[in-house]
């Protein structure tokens, strides 16, 4: 039933994230009125409103207004200065929780990310088990709250995330992205301000499905360039990927060793397995890598990385072993202990996304047996099972 997904794009942001984060902090504030910002001096503050808890908010008070503005709406408000560390802190803690759920994860500012979870529902059931769970982990983890929208693209998972807030889910499946977006004001379009705002109602333009009703040709000609965007984000057309956060474009693990090791063969068998676990965490998520990369780092903590960038991509235990242990060999002669050896695969694309190529094609199969060996290994235990295929080259090896 999924399959009329074509990406499946989630938009995260936390509700009043610097208030509820005051609130968490100071429990005699729950459902209260709090206003994070600048120091309001009994009404002749400078400075403005960072945010407001929804309970301020029913007073009117804004993010960006006048701190003094917001004191004449609401002189009984909890006013409180922000503690920008802590934020970050959360902030932090959130994006790992979101990480759990895919590699592809882009955080946009301190409360809001994307996320593309393509190839992370199967993991889950469906679109809907999977937005719940991510609410479900974050309220779990830190108590706070977080809105999430769920659309084939990006622009429409935005505003899917801001629909219902606080604490709301909002899907918005591929059927029904038009339907969902005409009745909405034009003013929620990304890239929509106040100065395009007012040529849109000069036209008497006020919803998204008016603005549709305009031919792409008219829309140029009164809106110059934006009069494209317009057209498409009219229709919710938005081809824009997840960027990968850069710490993520990687998938990698890495071991420390108890007692420094120089045995090379005891480096090889940790590399096997360390190569095991990226290949079974690209499979999960459904990604390939091209290059893989060898950590070293030897008893006096000096870090050494060797990479090698394939012709193909990968997400084969037994190629990412095979260069790994390539690498390794450069260095024959280790100059000390090793206290520390990784290895990562980065330049990932998407599983579905990669051409068809000779190669793919004759590792097909291969890549089918190594599917099934994880589905068993996480059903019975990392033990239970010996690779048939990773042992092969083990013998290779040993036999030479
Ligand atoms: P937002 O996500 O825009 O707002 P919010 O999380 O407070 O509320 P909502 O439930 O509507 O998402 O911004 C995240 C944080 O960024 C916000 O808590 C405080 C900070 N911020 C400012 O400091 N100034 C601003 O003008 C805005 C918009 C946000
Ligand atoms: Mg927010």
């Amino acid at each position: 039933m999924e399959n009329r997904w074509p990406r499946v794009i989630i938009h995260v942001d936390m509700d009043a994230f610097f208030a509820a984060v005051e609130q968490l902090l100071h429990p005699e504030w729950k459902g209260k009125p709090v206003i994070v910002g600048a120091d309001p001096r009994g009404g002749r503050g400078r400075g403005v409103v960072s945010t407001a808890s929804y309970e301020a908010r029913q007073f009117g008070v804004r993010s960006a207004m006048p701190i003094s503005q917001a004191y004449r709406l609401c002189p009984h408000g909890i006013y409180v200065r922000p503690h920008g560390e802590v934020y970050a802190q959360y902030s932090r803690q959130i994006m790992q929780i979101l990480a759990e759920f895919t590699p592809r994860i882009q955080a946009v500012s301190i409360d809001e990310a994307f996320l593309d979870v393509t190839g992370s529902v199967h993991l889950f059931g469906s679109v809907e088990d999977l937005a719940l769970e991510i609410k479900r982990r974050i309220f779990q983890q830190t108590r706070l709250t977080a809105s999430i929208g769920v659309a084939p693209s990006k622009s429409v998972a935005k505003i899917a995330s801001d629909f219902q807030k606080p604490d709301g889910l909002t899907i918005v499946p591929p059927e029904q992205v038009q339907a969902f977006l005409d009745p909405l004001p034009v003013r929620k379009i990304w890239g929509v301000g106040e100065k395009t705002y007012q040529q849109l109602h000069h036209l008497g333009i006020e919803t998204i499905g008016q603005l549709r009703q305009y031919p792409l040709n008219v829309l140029q000609q009164k809106f110059g360039k934006m009069g494209e965007h317009l057209y498409r984000m009219a229709r919710g057309e938005d081809e824009r990927e997840v960027e990968l956060d850069d710490e993520i474009k990687s998938v990698s693990h890495e071991t420390t060793f108890d007692v420094d090791e120089s045995r090379l063969d005891v480096l090889d068998d940790v590399l096997l397995n360390l190569s095991e676990k990226v290949g079974r965490r690209l499979r999960k998520y459904r990604l390939k890598g091209k290059t893989i990369q060898l950590k070293l780092r030897f008893s006096d903590f000096s870090t050494f990385t060797r990479s090698h960038t394939l012709s193909h991509y990968t997400n084969l235990t037994e190629d990412i072993y095979r260069v790994g242990r390539h690498l390794l060999q450069e260095f024959q002669q280790l100059p000390q202990p090793v206290r520390l050896i990784g290895i990562g695969v980065s330049h990932l694309v998407d599983e579905s996304g990669v051409q068809l190529s000779f190669w793919d094609l004759e590792n097909e199969k291969k890549l089918q047996l190594e599917k099934i060996m994880d589905q068993l290994q996480e059903k019975y235990g990392a033990l239970a099972l010996t690779h048939a295929q990773t042992l092969g080259v083990k013998q290779q090896r040993k036999g030479k």
